[in-house]
């Protein structure tokens, strides 16, 4: 707020302050109207300075504190579910004869030799689905049932060191997707066959 001395001197009597602006006071505290004058627009220029002030302040402020809420948001959460399961197929040896040539070694592969009855069968152990995808950043569950094989001892090297599905039970993995790229999911009982893949997508 400014003061400046008033300068008609119709106005030095008798003029009443207006109520609207705050007082002058002299030191006995009878107000001084009769000698100075408020510029009003001054003050309402300080007025709307010291409002604007203030919002920024608080904007700045309200700002601020979200920052350590948004930093401390919960990762997005995918859920991906999966199966241990070995498709088979069969036939008897008076329709199909048994193969001669055996299946590649690992216990990813079965060949099951006739039986009395003639029938031969063939089977492989796999992950379902086998290719999984989520997008780097995101809280991944895998929740795996075990349907065929007693159990599978796996891993995802550069995820999970170690987990085991079992027949019957479900068996539930989770890891941050901190990293993209493309991981195997080994199930080292189950070779070569049990080998799914995980690709984390790289953030945009
Ligand atoms: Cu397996």
């Amino acid at each position: 707020m400014s003061i400046r001395r008033r300068t008609d001197p119709q106005n030095q009597s008798g003029t009443r302050y207006p109520t609207c602006l705050p007082i002058p006071h002299n030191s006995t505290g009878t107000w001084i109207s009769n000698l100075w004058e408020v510029n009003a627009m001054t003050v309402r220029t300080s007025t709307w300075v010291l409002a604007t002030g203030i919002a920024l302040v608080t904007a700045v402020a309200f700002g601020a504190s979200l920052l350590p809420r948004l930093s401390a948001a919960p990762a997005p959460a995918r859920t991906i579910y999966m199966a241990a399961v070995e498709p088979k197929g069969g036939t008897t040896s008076d329709k199909e004869s048994f193969p001669t040539i055996a299946l590649p070694p690992g216990g990813g592969y079965v060949l099951k030799a006739p039986d009395n009855t003639g029938r031969w069968e063939v089977s492989t152990y796999q992950w379902q689905p086998s290719l999984i995808m989520a997008n780097q950043g995101e809280q991944v569950t895998l929740e795996i049932v075990g349907i065929n094989g007693a159990e599978h001892v796996s891993s995802i090297p550069g995820y999970v060191s170690s987990f085991t599905v079992k027949r019957g039970q479900v068996t539930r993995v989770s890891f941050m997707a901190n990293r993209a790229g493309m991981f195997p999911i080994l199930c080292f009982t189950h070779n070569p066959t049990m080998t799914g893949n995980l690709v984390i997508l790289p953030r945009q």
